[in-house]
């Protein structure tokens, strides 16, 4: 008897967490539709393993697009929907408010919107963030200060706003209308796919850069604040978690996060040292680069994601960095 197939459209499939996600899928023997936005240069390179796949599909949509979205459902009435899409940057979502807000809120809405009234049964992820607790903390003796699923939010960008209307919107689709959709609170997770204007890759890039003699005419590494913390996992990981929420019988939401908390300057320290430097020769703050407000500290609690999706992170912060350190100073480049 043939099994039948599942069919899941990923929004963002070309960006960090899209890639892992669409393989994980076509590894579990899904119809993964794959949606990336149009560009004028080739953005598809995340890809590479998944392009001759006859199971992947990959299609152009703007998810600010209503049309876009009610589209492209009409024509794949997917099981799943894992909704990626994002102007993820929250630097820049400082000097482009209102184009983060009509990606990361308005076009969730127009995802929600479509599936109400064309495929009422898709389940739907989105891709919710630990900067929505922004300035927020709880405290206990057993972890310290740290965030969880009962944190309050304070979000510190117009990133964290747009990204908390959107967790509030999936919670009232899901409550008013019951839909299957639920939220991943991921914490920071990087990767040696991770793109290049994040912190961890812009510091492991330039390692594998001087290392591989391609700073010729030396120039030091700017960076902005490197007192901030982050828990930081590694991307892998995460998207088993966004698969294994929407496996669940009835939806919710989830903090994913390792629960340790690390500062930028941990992370450099620990790079730099991996390859045999010491990042006070090489790095100079730069402070144009702070941003106009800051998440001083996170980290997550995940509890909920261990007890109920058997959920937990596979590698340790320190195999993490030299992970991304090992991938940018390697000469034949794996990932
Ligand atoms: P990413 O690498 O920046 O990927 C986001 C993708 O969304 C990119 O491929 C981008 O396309 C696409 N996109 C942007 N605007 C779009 C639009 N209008 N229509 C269609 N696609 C659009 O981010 P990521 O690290 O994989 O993160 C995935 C999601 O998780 C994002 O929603 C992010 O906000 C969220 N998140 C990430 C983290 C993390 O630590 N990585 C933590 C919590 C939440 P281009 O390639 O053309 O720019
Ligand atoms: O900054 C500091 C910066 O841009 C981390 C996104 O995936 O995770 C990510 O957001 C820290 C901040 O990540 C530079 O000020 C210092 O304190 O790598 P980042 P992020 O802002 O934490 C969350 C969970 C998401 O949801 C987002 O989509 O590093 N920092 N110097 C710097 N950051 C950058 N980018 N560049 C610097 O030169």
């Amino acid at each position: 008897m043939k099994i039948p197939q599942p069919t899941a459209l990923i929004t963002g499939v070309n960006g960090q967490d899209g890639s892992y996600l669409a393989e994980l899928l076509i590894s579990k023997n899904y119809r993964v539709i794959g949606l990336h936005r149009r560009s004028s240069s080739n953005t598809t390179s995340r890809l590479k393993s998944l392009m001759d796949n006859d199971s992947f599909i990959l299609k152009e949509f703007d998810i600010s697009d209503v049309g876009s979205c009610s589209n492209i459902l009409s024509t794949y009435t997917p099981d799943y929907i894992y909704n990626l899409a994002a102007q993820s940057h929250v630097f820049s979502s400082f000097s482009q408010p209102v184009y983060t807000v009509e990606t990361n809120t308005i076009g969730v809405i127009n995802l929600l919107e479509s599936i109400r009234s064309i495929c009422p049964n898709t389940r739907f992820y989105q891709a919710s963030t630990s900067e929505m607790f922004g300035a927020s903390y709880s405290e206990n003796d057993q972890h310290g200060k740290y965030q969880d699923e009962n944190t309050p939010f304070s979000p510190q960008s117009p990133y964290a706003v747009a990204k908390q209307a959107s967790h509030r919107f999936v919670q009232i689709y899901r409550e008013s209308y019951g839909l299957f959709a639920c939220s991943g609170i991921l914490f920071n997770h990087e990767s040696p796919r991770r793109g290049d204007q994040f912190v961890t890759k812009k510091i492991t890039k330039y390692i594998g850069e001087l290392v591989n003699g391609k700073n010729p005419h030396y120039h030091k590494l700017k960076l902005g604040n490197i007192y901030a913390a982050r828990d930081w996992g590694y991307a892998e990981d995460y998207v088993q978690a966004m698969f294994l929420m929407m496996q669940k019988d009835t939806p919710s939401d989830y903090v994913v996060a390792t629960g340790q908390s690390y500062t930028v300057e941990h992370f450099l320290e620990l790079a730099f040292k991996i390859a045999g430097m010491n990042y006070k020769d090489h790095v100079i703050i730069d402070k144009t680069l702070y941003r106009p407000a800051e998440v001083n500290y996170l980290k997550g609690i995940s509890t909920k994601a261990r007890e109920e999706l058997g959920w937990r992170p596979s590698i340790s912060f320190q195999q993490l960095v030299e992970k991304m350190v090992l991938y940018e100073i390697s000469e034949t480049k794996y990932d």
